[in-house]
């Protein structure tokens, strides 16, 4: 929390953005070689920050080949994943030490601040001697190191020594999130993802302060989730995606691999099983979940809601059982998606009658329920996560469970999918909840968007992102960027902040990184990408 009294902090903060967009100006009418105003790119950061300070006096941290990243014991892992980020365009050593002495520093510290920041708020401060970054936890560290990132010149993400100066803006940024769980989903299921693609995408979405990747790890054209009880589910079931090609898996082992690299980033995987319906690539692989015995054909189209488990086998019970031991054991969060949605051949009757059996299936696993807000039909627990994904502001099976005392994810289909299409003329993704450009994406307001919905029940914002039509990184970059960073900044940034000119500046000011970074990013027409 900044020392000024809230009042205060609010005229700090729409100073801020005011001068962000007088930087912007001067920027855009100056000659290409000049460079902008420093201060201007502390104004630049997304998600934006609670309150940012340029030093008035335009003062500047220089890296140099002698800057040490400096850490408590308990931010090493923060510290080397700073200098792996540097490393390559500064090509300085960036040692990573708990020696206190020495002059030009980057210093993490654990535990020195205000505790009203919370476990994933900092403090940054910049002067000509160097750079603190102070939180109470491992999770704030890498927040702040994230913002600090774009402190830097867009070449720090070059990839191989790029030339600098590598100067960072005097000032004093503090920061805290808004919502608790800010997510991104990806479907790996209607096209398979390598693990080296989802980890990729890992990256790109930590750069904006996302805590959560929702994985949709099994719908009717493939199941992707290795389950040692069950080996056909993926063997078979995960052996093709839409449009027929080979689909793919990740392996117990693979899967692990990847959570731990996300819980690198301060990233909590919630695996998603989708059921009762969504099930066609389990019913192939064993016709005995089938009510007729017979197995269906591996399904490769893109319908939705034909496909449901057979709701009075006890076997389907059996297999559910199983699939959640495994995934439970894959899973250090504290959710499972068990999906929900679309059970179309699924009556209501029945499919209240598998919930009620299923339910409590994860919670003797000891984990929360997670699910699209269908399943609310089935009444479970005020610790389940009803995930929102309709396209009208108000539904009243979210206001009643709202009422009983459960949080709510937000997703609204017409607001936060990345798979709809910007325009008539997006060459990939889908329009049945409407053409969503950015100035879509970012202009609602998660605290006050659905009816009877206060902020103190809303969790947080999720940016799904469906497969139908995408099939490699250059196809889900292009759809993500720039409206995960929308969504981001809708979910961490408080909406005092929230001004779409600001906004559409500081996402020009983003393109030069994702061109370092080899982002396939969407032109939009509506903001003035530098040429
Ligand atoms: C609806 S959103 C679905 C998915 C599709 C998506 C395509 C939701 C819970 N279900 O099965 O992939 O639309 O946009």
């Amino acid at each position: 929390m900044s020392r000024l009294p809230a009042p205060r902090r609010a005229l700090v903060v729409l100073a801020v953005s005011a001068l962000a967009v007088l930087g912007a100006g001067a920027q855009s009418s100056a000659s290409p070689d000049h460079h902008p105003p420093k201060e201007s790119r502390m104004n630049q950061v997304i998600p934006a920050p609670v309150s940012v300070t340029p030093d008035r006096h335009g003062g500047e941290f220089r890296l140099t080949p002698d800057t040490v990243i400096r850490v408590d014991r308990g931010a090493k892992r923060v510290g080397e994943y700073l200098a792996d980020l540097l490393r390559p365009a500064t090509g300085y050593r960036l040692p990573v030490t708990d020696d206190r002495h020495g002059d030009s520093a980057i210093s993490l510290d654990l535990g020195k601040v205000d505790p009203r920041l919370g476990d994933e708020g900092y403090t940054l401060d910049v002067d000509r001697r160097g750079v603190e970054i102070k939180a109470r936890t491992a999770k704030g560290l890498f927040n702040g190191v994230q913002s600090l990132r774009q402190l830097l010149p867009a070449r720090i993400e070059s990839r191989s020594v790029a030339r600098g100066p590598w100067t960072v803006p005097a000032g004093r940024i503090v920061d805290q999130p808004r919502f608790a769980h800010r997510g991104a989903m990806l479907d790996v299921a209607r096209h398979f993802f390598s693990p080296e693609e989802v980890k990729r995408y890992i990256d790109q979405i930590s750069m904006y302060k996302i805590n959560t990747l929702h994985l949709h790890l099994a719908d009717d054209q493939g199941w992707r989730i290795e389950i040692k009880s069950w080996p056909r589910l993926a063997t078979y079931g995960g052996s093709t995606e839409v449009g027929g090609g080979p689909g793919g898996y990740y392996t117990q082992e693979q899967y692990r691999d990847l959570v731990a690299y996300a819980a690198e980033r301060q990233i909590t995987v919630i695996p998603e099983i989708d059921m009762p319906g969504h099930t066609n690539a389990a019913l192939a692989s064993y016709a005995e979940l089938n009510c007729d015995g017979v197995a269906p054909p591996l399904y490769t189209g893109t319908e939705v809601g034909f496909s449901s488990l057979c709701i009075d086998k006890e076997i389907t019970y059996r297999f559910v059982g199983d699939v959640l031991r495994e995934l439970a054991a894959l899973t250090p969060g504290e959710y499972l998606h068990l999906g929900g949605d679309e059970a179309h051949v699924t009556t209501e009757p029945d499919y209240i009658k598998f919930f009620q059996r299923v339910l409590p299936m994860a919670e003797d696993l000891g984990k929360k329920v997670a699910g699209w807000h269908d399943l609310l039909k089935a009444s479970p627990l005020t610790s389940a996560l009803p995930q929102y994904w309709g396209t009208t502001d108000s539904n009243q099976l979210v206001t009643d469970a709202v009422a009983r005392g459960n949080k709510v994810l937000l997703s609204p289909a017409n607001k936060s999918y990345l798979d709809m299409k910007y325009d008539e003329n997006t060459p990939l993704g889908l329009s049945w909840a409407g053409y969503i450009e950015v100035d879509t994406a970012y202009g609602w307001d998660p605290g006050s968007y659905l009816q009877g919905v206060p902020e103190s029940a809303v969790l947080g914002v999720e940016a799904p992102l469906w497969s139908e039509t995408l099939e490699i990184s250059d196809h889900i970059e292009f759809m993500a960027f720039p409206r995960l960073p929308a969504i981001a900044e809708l979910g961490w940034s408080p909406w005092s902040t929230h001004d779409w000119e600001s906004f559409r500046t500081r996402l020009a000011a983003q393109a030069p990184r994702w061109t370092e970074l080899g982002i396939d990013f969407y032109r939009s027409p509506q903001i003035d990408w530098p040429a």
